[in-house]
């Protein structure tokens, strides 16, 4: 017998921290379990996707040191202001991988100071417990098992991972391309419904396979939104889509 898995309702009478509920309560007030990854180069493609796809979407992903203009006024201070105007939250995709005082300078210093924006990051787990203390005023994503052909999270490494993740108050999620326990959050990247990889190792599934394999919660979208004709339509093709495989997968 196939087990179901918890509605957001579920999870949302559960949470213990702002953000999951944060994002659990933007999930059910816009029917979207949609993250756009924000994979673009330049602020204005940056500003332009964020108000083409904001109203669809629960987090827009960035990777901000990839962003060749940046400069806090002009990127930040209008990326927070359609954050505020569409409802979203924004999820710095900054993979931390350091010890705890070096990534406590990455997370606070530098000219991205993502401490004063990020709703939430991603990091590995490799440096261990400890060195997640430092994100005290912002939720974790723990990397617990990359989409990528070859990539070294084996199973010992992820059940290590999980250990970390789980028994860590700053963690509210982790992602995975494997089931995990549901005391955390699930983000899947690696969705894109016309490919199946990009011929540089990622390896993608459709919506329908991770909610319904994987009881994930949340779909991460980049190149199937951002390199799009149409990257608002779309956001509404992913919402759509991510919201129906979600619904299936209660029904078991
Ligand atoms: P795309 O849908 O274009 O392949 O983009 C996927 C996004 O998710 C990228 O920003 C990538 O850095 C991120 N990602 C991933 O693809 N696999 C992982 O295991 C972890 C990620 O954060």
């Amino acid at each position: 017998e196939e087990k179901t898995r918890s509605s957001y309702e579920q999870k949302l009478q559960n949470a213990q921290h702002s953000v999951s509920k944060k994002l659990l309560e933007t999930a059910l007030a816009k029917q979207s379990n949609l993250i756009a990854s924000a994979d673009v180069t330049t602020t204005q493609e940056l500003l332009e996707l964020a108000e083409k796809v904001g109203p669809n979407i629960i987090a827009l992903k960035t990777h901000i040191d990839i962003i060749s203009d940046f400069d806090y006024e002009k990127t930040i201070v209008p990326l927070k202001a359609l954050a505020t105007k569409y409802q979203f939250l924004l999820m710095e995709d900054r993979k931390f991988a350091d010890i705890g005082n070096t990534q406590e300078l990455q997370f606070t210093s530098g000219v991205f100071k993502i401490t004063d924006w990020a709703d939430f990051v991603t990091s590995q787990v490799i440096g261990g417990f400890e060195s997640l203390d430092c994100f005290k005023n912002v939720g974790v994503v723990a990397i617990i098992g990359m989409s990528s052909k070859g990539t070294l999270t084996t199973n010992s490494y992820r059940e290590e991972a999980l250990k970390v993740a789980l028994s860590h108050p700053n963690v509210i999620g982790g992602v995975s391309q494997n089931p995990i326990p549901e005391e955390i959050l699930l983000f899947t990247p690696g969705v894109n419904l016309a490919d199946s990889g990009d011929g540089k190792g990622q390896q993608y599934n459709t919506p329908e396979h991770v909610f319904k394999t994987l009881h994930t919660d949340f779909i991460i979208v980049g190149r199937g939104i951002y390199k799009s004709d149409n990257p608002e339509q779309a956001s509404i093709t992913y919402k759509n889509e991510g919201w129906s495989a979600y619904l299936n997968s209660l029904e078991k």
